[in-house]
C-alpha cells in the first residue's frame, strides 16, 4: 500500500495559529489560556518541526535510494546555539510566526528567550561544526554530523569576587523539542576484555583470525536533530547519542534492598555522555575521555554501516559511498574500528580492509600546541580497548615498515615517525594514527597549515607527498550576519539585492558603497544600533551599562595563556596607570570600554588567575573617579553563542592578539570582520589571511611574525629585559605587583607576574611594545568617525571569503569528491 507522505502544514499565519494550537493542545496538554512560557515555546518549537519534517523524511529517503556518497562528520562537539531563530530563517517562518504569535497574546521575543542553547562543545572547534552542518545542509551535500548528546554541555559561568565558579549546564531541564530519541536504533558499544585468536578455513587452508571478547557494554542511544538548509528545503541530520546501561538495573538486587548496587551499572553507563569534558586544549588522560571518544564513534560507524547502505551492499564500495571527516584527534579510534569491523566482523582480509579504511577517513588537526596532540597510554588503551591496540599495533608495524623501505634504517625517523611514542610513555599518537589512515590530513588556516607539514609533521609530509592540504575555517552567514544583525543584513539586501547570504563574495559589491556619504552614514547608525541592543541585553543579563560614544574593544575567546588575554590587560592597566600618575588627561584620552568574555578549563589554574585579575582591574578602573568614565571593563560572565551574537555585531575593534604560530585559525576573527569591526591583531592563523583581504589600511596588525619568534626562542628569550628596557612596561606590571587590584595584597596576582617575567611562553612582554603602538592607532584611528565607518565598510566587503560555504566547497574539491545530491 502507497503511504501518502506527510506534507507540511500552510505557510500562512492561519496555518500556522492552528498548528501551534493543536501542538499546545495535545502535546503539550494544555490551553493557551493556562499555558505557561515553556509550553508555549516547546508549542512553538514543535511547529517549526512540523514545517520540516516532511522534507527532512524526504531527503533520507532519497539518500537511501541513491546511496550517493556522502559526508559522515565525527565531531566530539557541536557548539550549536539557540535553535529557534536559525530554523524560522531557514524555512522562512520568521514573519508568519511573528504574527500568529502575536494573534494568540504572545511575543515571539519573549519565547525566544526561553530557550536554553545547548552548549555541547568547549569553543571554536565546536563552534565550527555547527557552522559546518550549517552549511552542508545549505549546499545540499548529502552528510550527517553524528557526536555526543551530553547531558552537560560546557559548563556555566559565574563570578565570585571576580573568581570563575562553574556550574553545570543542565540545558535539558526544561525538555529539548528539536531531538527525536530512537532507542529502537541503539547500538551496543563494548568495552574491555581481551582478545584471542580462533583458526577458521579460508579457501582450503587453516588461517588464524583475532577476534575480541569485551567484558562490558553500554548501549548507545541515538537522538536525531534536523539540520535544515537556509531557503533550500534540504534538512539534513545531526545524530547525537547518548549512552544507557544494557540492563537498567539488577532486579534481584532491587528486591533484595541492595538499591545502590542495583543500579551502579546504570549510573555508570550514563556517566559516558553525561559531561561535556572541559578541556580544549590540555587532554589529560582521563579514561572517561576515552571511553567518549570510543562509544560515539562506534555507536556512529556501527549505525552507518546498518541503516545507511543498501541491503547486501558491497563493502568494498565503501569508499564510493562515504568519507568520515575526523573533526581533530577525538574521534580517531574510529579508525581501528573501522578496520575491526570490517577484518573481525565482516571477515574481510587485512589489506583490502586497509585499502578500503584509507579512503574512507580524512582528518582535521585544529591545533599546533604540542599539547594539544591528543596521545592514549598504551596501558589505558589496552585496558579499555584490547582489540584496537592490536590493530593499531598492525597498522604502525606495516607503516613503520613501509617507512624503512623509502628512507632506510633511519632509526631517528622511524623513532620520530612512530604511531607509538616510547617517550615518557610508551602511548599512541592519535594525530599520527590519524595521519596514516587518513586519504587528507588538513589545516584550517594557510599559516596552520604551512606550519603543520613544516613544524609538527614534515617526515610525514614527505612520505605523503599530496596528503596534506588546508582549508581555512569559516562560519555561517546565517547566524553570524542574518541573525545577529539584522540591521547590517537589511542594508546589504538594499545595496546587494537578495542571495547574498548563499554566496557571500557578493559582499564585495559593498566597496563601492564605501564610497558614498549616506550609506556610511547609516552602516554607522546600524552600529550604533546594535551597541544600543548589547546595552540593553548587558543591563538585564547582568547590570552592565554601556557608555554611549565610547570605543567598543572587544576580546571574547576561551582564556588561555596563548591567546594573551595578558596582552590586553597591560593595555588597559596602561592607560589607566597614565591617568592615574598624571602624565595624560583622562580629557584627552579616546573613551573605550573593553569587553571581555572568556571561560577558563577547570583545572587550569593560571587561566583562572588571569580572569580574577581581569574583573579585579575593572572594578578599580570602573570606579576610579580619576578616569572620569573614560575606560570601562565589562566582563560578562558565561560567555556563549547566544551573546556572541549580540556582542559582535556591536564590536568596534575586534583583538587577535595570540602569539604569532599558536592560534590554529580563530573563527571570532571571522565573525568580527564579518560584522564590520576592525581587527588588532598579530600575523597569526586566520589573522593572516584577513589581513591580506581587507587590506593593511583596515587592519591594525602589531607583533612578532612567526619567524621572527622562532628566531627570539633561538637566540634566548628573556622576558626580563624587555622589561627593564620599557618604562611603560614596568610601571603597567609594577602597578599589578603592588596590589592595587588586590586591595594592596601583593600576593594574588603575584604568579601572574613572575610568570611574565621569568617564563612568558607566549612572549607577552616581547610583543607589548609594538601592540601599544598599535593601540595608539587605533585611537587616532578612530578619531576620524567617516573614516572608521568606511574602513569597517570594506572589512565586510572584503572578508566574503569566510563564509563556512566556502570551507565546505573546499573540502569536497579538495578532499571529499562528494557529487552534489539529487
Ligand atoms: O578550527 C577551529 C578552531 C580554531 O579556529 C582555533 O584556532 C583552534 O584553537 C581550535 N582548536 C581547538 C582544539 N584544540 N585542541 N586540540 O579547539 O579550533
Amino acid at each position: 500500500m502507497a503511504l501518502a507522505p506527510v506534507t507540511a502544514p500552510p505557510a500562512s499565519v492561519d496555518g500556522f495559529v492552528k498548528q501551534f494550537l493543536e501542538n499546545l493542545n495535545l502535546e503539550r496538554g494544555v490551553m493557551l489560556s493556562s499555558s505557561s512560557a515553556n509550553d508555549q515555546y516547546m508549542a512553538l518549537a514543535n511547529t517549526v518541526r512540523d514545517y520540516l519534517i516532511a522534507r527532512w523524511l524526504e531527503d533520507q529517503r532519497r539518500q537511501k535510494v541513491a546511496q550517493a556518497k556522502g559526508v559522515c562528520y565525527l565531531s566530539a562537539e557541536y557548539l550549536l546555539g539557540r535553535q529557534l531563530d536559525n530554523n524560522l530563517l531557514a524555512t522562512r517562518l520568521t514573519e508568519i510566526a511573528t504574527d500568529a504569535l502575536a494573534q494568540c497574546g504572545i511575543d515571539l521575543d519573549e519565547l525566544r528567550q526561553q530557550e536554553v542553547e545547548p552548549g555541547l562543545g568547549n569553543g571554536g572547534l565546536g563552534r565550527l561544526a555547527a557552522c559546518f552542518i550549517d552549511s552542508l545542509a545549505t549546499l545540499s551535500v548529502p552528510s550527517i554530523g553524528y557526536g555526543i548528546r551530553y547531558e552537560y554541555g560546557i559548563f556555566r559561568q559565574t563570578f565570585e569576587n571576580g573568581e570563575q565558579i562553574e556550574q553545570p549546564d543542565a540545558w535539558l531541564t526544561l525538555g529539548s523539542p528539536w531531538e527525536f530519541p530512537h532507542p529502537e536504533n541503539a547500538q551496543t558499544v563494548s568495552f574491555g576484555g581481551h582478545t584471542e585468536t580462533y583458526e577458521v578455513d579460508h579457501e582450503g587452508e587453516k588461517v588464524t583470525r583475532s577476534r575480541w571478547i569485551p567484558s562490558w557494554n553500554v548501549q548507545a542511544v541515538p537522538y536525531n536533530y534536523m539540520v535544515p538548509g537556509y531557503h533550500n528545503g534540504r534538512v539534513n541530520t545531526l545524530r547525537l547519542w547518548r549512552s544507557v546501561a544494557t540492563n537498567s538495573f539488577d532486579l534481584s538486587g532491587f528486591n533484595s534492598g541492595d538499591y545502590e548496587e542495583a543500579v551502579r551499572a546504570q549510573t555508570y553507563a550514563e556517566t559516558i555522555s553525561k559531561v561535556l569534558y572541559p578541556e580544549d586544549s590540555t587532554p589529560q588522560g582521563k579514561e572517561l575521555r576515552l571511553q567518549q571518544q570510543y562509544f560515539f564513534v562506534a555507536a556512529s560507524i556501527g549505525d552507518f554501516l546498518d541503516h545507511m547502505l543498501a541491503p547486501g551492499y558491497d563493502l568494498t564500495n565503501l569508499p564510493n559511498r562515504v568519507i568520515f571527516q575526523l573533526n581533530d584527534t577525538h574521534p580517531v579510534i574510529a579508525v581501528p574500528e573501522l578496520m575491526r569491523v570490517l577484518v573481525d566482523e565482516k571477515g574481510m582480509e587485512w589489506d583490502a580492509a586497509w585499502a578500503i579504511t584509507q579512503q574512507c577517513f580524512a582528518y582535521t588537526c585544529h591545533t599546533l600546541l604540542p599539547e594539544a596532540l591528543e596521545v592514549w597510554s598504551v596501558d589505558l588503551l589496552g585496558r579499555l580497548l584490547p582489540r584496537h591496540l592490536e590493530i593499531i599495533y598492525r597498522i604502525n608495524d606495516e607503516f613503520l615498515l613501509a617507512v624503512r623501505k623509502r628512507f632506510g634504517d633511519d632509526e631517528m625517523r622511524i623513532r620520530n615517525m612512530s604511531i607509538i611514542s616510547e617517550h615518557p610513555n610508551r602511548s599512541v599518537r592519535m594525530a599520527y594514527l590519524a595521519t596514516v589512515a587518513g586519504a587528507k590530513v588538513n589545516g584550517v588556516a594557510e599559516l596552520h597549515s604551512q606550519l603543520l607539514r613544516e613544524r609538527v609533521l614534515p617526515d610525514f609530509d614527505e612520505f605523503y607527498p599530496g596528503k596534506f592540504t588546508n582549508v581555512t575555517n569559516g562560519v555561517t552567514p546565517r547566524r553570524f550576519i542574518r541573525l545577529a544583525n539584522p540591521g547590517l543584513a537589511n542594508l546589504i539586501t538594499e545595496a546587494l539585492g537578495a542571495g547574498w547570504t548563499v554566496d557571500l563574495e557578493r559582499l564585495r559589491g559593498l566597496e563601492a558603497f564605501a564610497e558614498d556619504p549616506e550609506f556610511r552614514a547609516q552602516f554607522a547608525e546600524v552600529k550604533a544600533a546594535n551597541k544600543r541592543v548589547l546595552s540593553e541585553v548587558l543591563l538585564a543579563r547582568d547590570g552592565f551599562e554601556l557608555s554611549e560614544d565610547h570605543l567598543l574593544d572587544v576580546m571574547v575567546k576561551r582564556l588561555h595563556e596563548y591567546k594573551r588575554q595578558m596582552l590586553k590587560v597591560l593595555h588597559i592597566v596602561t592607560s589607566y596607570e597614565s591617568i592615574v600618575s598624571g602624565r595624560v588627561k583622562a580629557s584627552d584620552m579616546q573613551a573605550r570600554t573593553f569587553i571581555f568574555g572568556a571561560k577558563a578549563a577547570p583545572g587550569y589554574a593560571m587561566a583562572k588567575r588571569i580572569i580574577h585579575l581581569i574583573n579585579a582591574v575593572g572594578s578599580v578602573v570602573n570606579n576610579d573617579p580619576r578616569v572620569e568614565g573614560k575606560l570601562k571593563v565589562i566582563f560578562p560572565p558565561n560567555y556563549n553563542v547566544t551573546l556572541a551574537e549580540r556582542v559582535v555585531p556591536a564590536a568596534d575593534l575586534s583583538e587577535q592578539i595570540s602569539l604569532a604560530g599558536k592560534e590554529a585559525s580563530g573563527t571570532g576573527n571571522m565573525k568580527f570582520a564579518l560584522n564590520g569591526a576592525l581587527t588588532i591583531g598579530t600575523d597569526d592563523g586566520a589573522n593572516v589571511e584577513i589581513r591580506q583581504l581587507v587590506g593593511d589600511d583596515n587592519f591594525f596588525l602589531f607583533g612578532m611574525a612567526e619567524p621572527e619568534v622562532e628566531a627570539l626562542w633561538a637566540k634566548g628569550y628573556k622576558p626580563a629585559e624587555f622589561y627593564q628596557a620599557d618604562e611603560s612596561l614596568r610601571r603597567a606590571l609594577d602597578l599589578i605587583a603592588s596590589g592595587a587590584f588586590s586591595g594592596g595584597d601583593r600576593s594574588v596576582f603575584e604568579p601572574i607576574v613572575s610568570n611574565l617575567l621569568y617564563d612568558d611562553r607566549f612572549m607577552v612582554l616581547a610583543d607589548y611594545a609594538t601592540y601599544i603602538e598599535a593601540q595608539a592607532k587605533v585611537d587616532l584611528a578612530y578619531a576620524d568617525q567617516d573614516a572608521w565607518t568606511k574602513a569597517a565598510i570594506l572589512n565586510v566587503a572584503r572578508s566574503g571569503f569566510f563564509s563556512s560555504d566556502r570551507s565546505i566547497r573546499d573540502y569536497i574539491e579538495r578532499i571529499w569528491h562528494t557529487p552534489p545530491a539529487l
